[in-house]
């Protein structure tokens, strides 16, 4: 088999996404998901100016050597853009190679490990009445994990809330629109909220709870240790995580479980964290770590340590990268809980899929592949709109961890 093409489809159903299709000599075709959040044209040249050519001609049953080819053979090793692309053909390679053996691509990878996936849901309020009315809502439709952000007094505006009652999504603007942080404010609001959550809801649903990067270390020892009387499923993201290092201190005051790494893009970047029983989940997913060959790399690591999975699931993620992530988490053993953050209707029209939702919980569809694919009229339909994430600023104005 060989590959004679591959193309780039960017559209905006709502919200950017970037698909490369690869297609072979005998006429079998696979798709990965290449969106990266408010730079997705970086990444449409990196796949058309340098990938695509060099695909041309290749047998794409050689999954791994592609992959090496592509990591080792540009000298200019990880980062965002690159490995983002490197995913988008990693995961269409392990379409295609699933779909010539006639199989669903969890078969490939090694069978079921579990029955269905656990996903956890978006609930969030622009303050505290309405966080818990999200809370109960999505106890309602049958989630059995809930994440909750709710907006701080006396701060306007803040991560995972919507502005404007529409659904939550944070690249909304043309340009960087600019956000207010108080760590004070935060850090005095956070148990109060988890309080009323446990007080209203009872022990028995799990909450989580994404920090998004936003404390230093000793600040995230503080809320861990006072969240603790909430057990929360894990406190997501407390601290940047460039310096590994920093979450022992973290860990030396907290039994809060710690989740990390939806914006890493390497096995290096979570290697510390993870052989020192840094973290309780790992959050790389298949779009921005390199794909499911990587993923699988990471998780096997993982296992050693005690670590489970937590794969980054928001909206950015196309449909396909779903599909994928799912196929990844029914067939790991070490499998801890997937993000679910629901699509559109809008979005979910230029995409076809197999997975489905039933009472908290996710299976990946038996259909052949990943059982992912775009509807190329459909997305021809929405042109690419530039919009990106917002930045955040200290009410002093100085720059702060978005
Ligand atoms: O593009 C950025 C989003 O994917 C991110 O802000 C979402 O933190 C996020 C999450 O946990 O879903
Ligand atoms: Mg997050």
């Amino acid at each position: 088999m060989k590959i004679i093409d591959a193309k780039v489809i960017v559209c905006s159903p709502g919200r950017n996404f970037v698909t490369l299709k690869i297609i072979t000599d005998e006429g079998l075709y696979g798709v990965g998901d290449a969106t990266l959040n408010g730079r997705e044209k970086a990444v449409v040249s990196y796949l058309e100016d340098y990938v695509i050519p060099m695909l041309i001609g290749r047998d794409p049953q050689r999954i791994e050597d592609i992959w090496q080819y592509l990591y080792r053979g540009v000298y200019w090793r990880r980062g965002p853009i690159g490995m983002t692309a490197i995913a988008a053909v990693d995961t269409a390679l392990w379409d295609i190679k699933a779909k010539a053996a006639n199989m669903p691509l969890y078969q490939l990878l090694g069978g079921r490990s579990r029955d269905k996936i656990m996903v956890y849901t978006h609930a969030n309020g622009l303050d505290l009445g309405s966080t818990l009315e999200q809370v109960g809502k999505a106890i309602d439709q049958g989630y059995k994990a809930v994440r909750v952000q709710s907006g701080i007094p006396g701060v306007a505006g803040t991560y995972g809330v919507s502005k404007n009652n529409k659904k939550y999504e944070p690249a909304d603007s043309d340009l960087p629109t600019e956000d207010t942080w108080s760590t004070e404010k935060y850090l005095n609001y956070a148990p109060k909220l988890f309080a009323e959550v446990r007080k209203q809801f009872g022990d028995d649903i799990h909450l989580l709870h994404d920090v998004h990067h936003r404390l230093t270390p000793i600040e995230a020892a503080r809320l861990g240790k006072e969240l603790e009387p909430y057990h929360l499923f894990w406190m997501e993201d407390p601290v940047p995580a460039e310096n590994q290092e920093s979450f022992k201190l973290i860990r030396h005051h907290t039994t809060t479980p710690i989740a990390v790494g939806e914006v890493f893009n390497s096995i290096h970047d979570c290697r510390e964290l993870i052989q020192n029983q840094l973290i309780d989940y790992i959050r790389t997913t298949v779009v921005h770590a390199g794909g499911i060959s990587q993923l699988k790399r990471i998780a096997d690591f993982a296992s050693l340590f005690h670590v489970k999975t937590g794969c980054h699931g928001a909206t950015d993620l196309s449909p396909i990268c779903m599909a994928a992530a799912l196929h990844f988490d029914y067939s790991v053993a070490n499998f801890g809980i997937q993000e679910h953050m629901a699509h559109s209707e809008k979005m979910e029209s230029v995409f076809t899929r197999d997975y489905r939702y039933v009472d908290g919980y996710f299976t990946p569809g038996e259909a052949i592949g990943h059982g992912a694919d775009i509807d190329e009229s459909i997305a021809k339909k929405y042109p690419y709109k530039r919009a990106c994430l917002p930045v955040n600023r200290l009410e002093d104005g100085t720059l702060w961890n978005w």
